[in-house]
């Protein structure tokens, strides 16, 4: 059984997106839960990629192929994962900011949260603050994400925040931001409700703040 699960982590950390799909169809088929491929087959593979990235030892393209792996597997235990699974732990309305065309940590953190029980809407990159406030407004999430890799499009973040205070929903959804030239006193000073270095942090986070507002 353990067998097919670290069979699942060594592929999606070789980043073996052709032979991931039939392993994960041969877990399910010997009687692995869809929630334990994620839990102990995809997510220690992920976690690994993550600190190899930041370590420097991985690179992006094999990041991406690592991601791709995952989502192959994701593509066959979602359904399955929606049907045995009890309600979403939240719903999280992700995006990368206007100006922005950087989206393979935004797709991660989307990832991650979706791994850890979170319904992802992801609107993609190069949102207008505008479309934030729409989907809001559609969607109402409990968590609104935003992505930036640029310091010349950081700003965005301040002025999506922005249009939610005009648009007078700013206190009703918790926003997190992220990318790599974000920090957590960037965060603090644009108002925003949290910040996270990487995408495990971020899922945690995203966790602590739902059941923080919920209690
Ligand atoms: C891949 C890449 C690209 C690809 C993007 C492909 C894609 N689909 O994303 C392409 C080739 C398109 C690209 C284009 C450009 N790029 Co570029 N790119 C990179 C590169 C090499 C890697 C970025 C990346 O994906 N990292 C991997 C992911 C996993 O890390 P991450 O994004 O930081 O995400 C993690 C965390 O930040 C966090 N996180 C991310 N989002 C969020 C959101 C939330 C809510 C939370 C909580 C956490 C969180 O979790 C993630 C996962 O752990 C970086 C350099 C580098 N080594 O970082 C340059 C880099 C970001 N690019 C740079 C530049 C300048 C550009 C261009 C302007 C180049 C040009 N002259 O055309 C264009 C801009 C296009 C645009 N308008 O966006 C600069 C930015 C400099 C700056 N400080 O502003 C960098 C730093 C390179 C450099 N050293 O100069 N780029």
């Amino acid at each position: 059984m353990s067998e097919h699960l670290s069979e699942i982590t060594a592929l999606l950390i070789e980043g073996n997106f052709n032979e991931i799909a039939g392993i994960t169809h041969s877990a399910l088929d010997t009687g692995i839960s869809a929630d334990k491929i994620l839990d102990q087959g995809l997510m220690p593979g992920m976690d690994h990629i993550g600190i190899e990235f930041k370590a420097g030892r991985v690179f992006v393209p094999e990041v991406l192929r690592s991601a791709k792996a995952m989502q192959e597997s994701m593509d066959i235990i979602r359904p399955i994962l929606a049907e045995t699974g009890s309600e979403p732990v939240g719903r999280i309305v992700l995006g990368t900011v206007k100006g922005d065309l950087h989206d393979i940590g935004k797709n991660l953190v989307g990832m991650m949260c979706e791994g850890a029980g979170f319904e992802v809407i992801d609107l993609g990159k190069n949102v207008d603050p505008q479309e934030f406030v729409d989907a809001m407004n559609e969607l109402q999430p409990d968590i609104l994400g935003m992505s930036a890799m640029l310091t010349t499009t950081m700003m965005s973040m301040d002025r999506t925040i922005q249009a939610l205070q005009d648009a007078g929903i700013r206190e009703h959804v918790i926003v997190l931001v992220g990318g790599a030239p974000v920090n957590q006193d960037f965060a603090d000073r644009i108002g925003a409700d949290g910040y996270a270095s990487n995408a495990a942090s971020a899922a945690d986070l995203a966790k602590k703040m739902v059941n923080q507002k919920r209690s």
